[in-house]
């Protein structure tokens, strides 16, 4: 861990800070999915983390499913191009789909990943994500349950990378802008 810790300028959220709020919005969805069937859309990579600890709170029959998709490359910045690089493994089409991400910043990625789904016509479909930033927004999306809104400062951890890196780290915090302002992205 001491190599990464170097490249984090502070700590935004701590380990027990992100898992209390898993609980909170564990405890939210379960009483407003209460008798239903819920399948939670992982999006591939970011989420992993958070899809699991949510899988693991909710005392729902809970199916969960993987979605990859590619919007970022390397960067920090969003190209505006969304590509699928792996589809759902089962349909959605009469489904309660809760569609699970670690962050919306433009809402690009998520504007088109709804769009998408929505035509596989689900039963009902709602978003959570663990953290948004509004300030970036280009597009008009509101999830339906939030973890934390955020400044806009570029995160990393639980999940959200770097150039691949820094998912392991338990807690979100924000990277040093030196490690990404030499590549110009
Ligand atoms: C990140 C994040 C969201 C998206 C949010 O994914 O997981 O999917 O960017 O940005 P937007 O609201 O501006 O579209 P990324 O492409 O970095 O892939 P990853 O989850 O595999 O790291
Ligand atoms: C995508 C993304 N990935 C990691 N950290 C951030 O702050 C991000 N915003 N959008």
């Amino acid at each position: 861990m001491a190599p990464m810790m170097d490249d984090v300028a502070k700590v935004l959220l701590d380990e027990a800070t992100i898992q209390a709020k898993v609980r909170e919005l564990a405890a939210r969805i379960a009483e407003d999915y209460a008798g239903k069937e819920l399948t939670l859309v992982c999006i591939l990579k970011g989420a992993v983390l958070f899809a699991a600890d949510l899988l693991r709170a909710l005392p729902l029959p809970v199916e969960i499913d993987f979605m990859a998709i590619s919007s970022y490359g390397r960067g920090v910045r969003t190209s505006g191009v969304v590509r699928i690089l792996k589809d759902l493994d089962h349909s959605i089409e009469g489904k309660h789909v809760l569609v699970v991400e670690d962050i919306v910043d433009s809402g690009l990625t998520l504007s088109y990943l709804l769009e998408t789904l929505s035509s596989r016509q689900p039963a009902s479909m709602k978003v959570c994500v663990l953290l948004d930033k509004p300030e970036r927004r280009v597009v008009d999306l509101t999830p339906d349950y939030v973890g934390f809104e955020i400044p806009d400062e570029f995160v990393i951890g639980y999940g959200l990378d770097y150039a691949e890196k820094y998912r392991n780290l338990p807690f979100i915090g924000v990277l040093k802008p030196e490690i990404y302002a030499a590549t110009g992205e």
